[in-house]
């Protein structure tokens, strides 16, 4: 099939998924065009079947705010056109879906069907923005196919948007060959010493994620043990946690390393993954954690607990609950067996359950459905 993938192309979970999912489907036979405004941050392969569009933004003097949903469905009804698209699939429903339902009404006559994939935010705090939503609620339900990557993102979709169309459920995966517990070649020793334990978290720094959550929870697990905190991303409230850092004085602990590529290198390096977000429609980088061996505590929150069960690949935590959360950790890292053992549940579950092996099958049969019935 040749496929078109729109995303943004920042750091954040919607954009990781896009991105992999396109390298996935390269690496099946499929041709796939990224069509977004910056080359997707963890684009970073190239093929002969992998192509990028940029959509070019004309800055005129008159527009205060440049009109990108109509330049992105210029660039989409294009590369349909020149490319000779089968479908489309946009990630993040505000305003990649009202793009596509624009560059399908131009392509009327050739037919190109799209799919909209919800991934969290886009539902739960910008589409139910009352200014978003009639236009959300309208682009979800033109749609010719809608995935959530999680059943509970489906349930508030359903029921916060009266969606009367169906929303099929297709989680979140990773490549199990890329993130794998480590072998010998860890790079734990650029970080740590041997009797330090290495927490980690990553994530886009929004306040949603509640970084300094993560401060908090390290500040009281280094009270009990020597350790290091490996913060990976960059975003709104980076300068917070490092002002707490400074303040709790755990400069020389925590380490910054601002947003990273290859980020299995970093999660393999670490002992437990904190995850406290005030809610996750998935939790992506927890199961990037797991799939390296890395238990996760994270917040009891959204689609979390379909991921991780209480106790066994990690464990669920009220949301701001950071005591807990710390000895939750500590409980974790005092005991190498219980680490061992969480770790290779983690590890299993991701493996068995949410591999992309097993996921990119899924979305290949939506696309054929989809082409079927139009
Ligand atoms: O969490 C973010 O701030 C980024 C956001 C996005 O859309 O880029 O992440 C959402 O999508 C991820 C990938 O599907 C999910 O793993 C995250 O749980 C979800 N974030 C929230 O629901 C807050």
């Amino acid at each position: 099939m040749r496929i078109g993938i729109t995303c943004y192309p920042t750091y954040g979970g919607s954009g990781v998924v896009a991105t992999e999912l396109g390298l996935e489907l390269a690496a099946r036979g499929h041709d796939v065009h990224f069509i977004s405004y910056a080359v997707p941050v963890r684009m970073t392969a190239a093929s002969e079947r992998l192509h990028f569009h940029e959509v070019e933004m004309l800055n005129y003097p008159l527009f205060d705010h440049p009109p990108y949903t109509l330049a992105l469905a210029t660039m989409m009804y294009n590369v349909a056109v020149n490319e000779s698209l089968d479908i489309l699939h946009v990630h993040y429903a505000i305003p990649h879906s009202v793009s596509a339902y624009l560059a399908r009404a131009m392509l009327a006559s050739r037919k190109l069907p799209f799919v909209t994939t919800l991934h969290g935010t886009d539902i739960t705090l910008v589409g139910a923005d009352r200014s978003y939503l009639p236009i959300t609620r309208f682009s979800i339900e033109q749609s010719d196919g809608v995935t959530a990557i999680s059943d509970y993102l489906r349930r508030v979709t359903l029921r916060e948007f009266e969606i009367k169309r169906p929303v099929e459920v297709i989680p979140n995966f990773v490549n199990c060959d890329v993130f794998e517990p480590a072998d010998s070649d860890s790079r734990r020793n650029e970080f740590a010493r041997d009797d330090e334990k290495i927490l980690v978290h990553l994530s886009n720094f929004r306040p949603v994620k509640r970084v300094t959550d993560v401060v908090e929870i390290f500040h009281r697990v280094r009270q009990e043990m020597p350790a290091k905190l490996l913060m990976i991303g960059d975003g709104p409230e980076r300068t917070a946690a490092e002002w707490l850092v400074r303040d709790k004085q755990l400069t020389s602990d925590v380490i910054f390393l601002g947003k990273q590529n290859q980020v299995q290198e970093l999660l393999n390096c670490a002992d437990v993954l904190l995850l406290p977000s005030d809610l996750e429609s998935f939790g992506l980088a927890a199961l990037e954690g797991m799939a390296c061996g890395v238990p996760a505590v994270c917040s009891k929150v959204g689609g979390v607990p379909e991921v991780i069960t209480d106790g066994v690949e990690g464990f669920l935590v009220p949301a701001r609950d950071v005591k807990t959360m710390a000895a939750r950790a500590l409980e974790i890292l005092s005991d190498p067996e219980k680490r061992e053992k969480m770790g290779m549940a983690a590890r299993h579950r991701a493996a068995t359950q949410f591999c992309s092996t097993k996921i990119i099958p899924l979305y290949e049969d939506l696309y054929r459905r989809t082409l079927e019935s139009r």
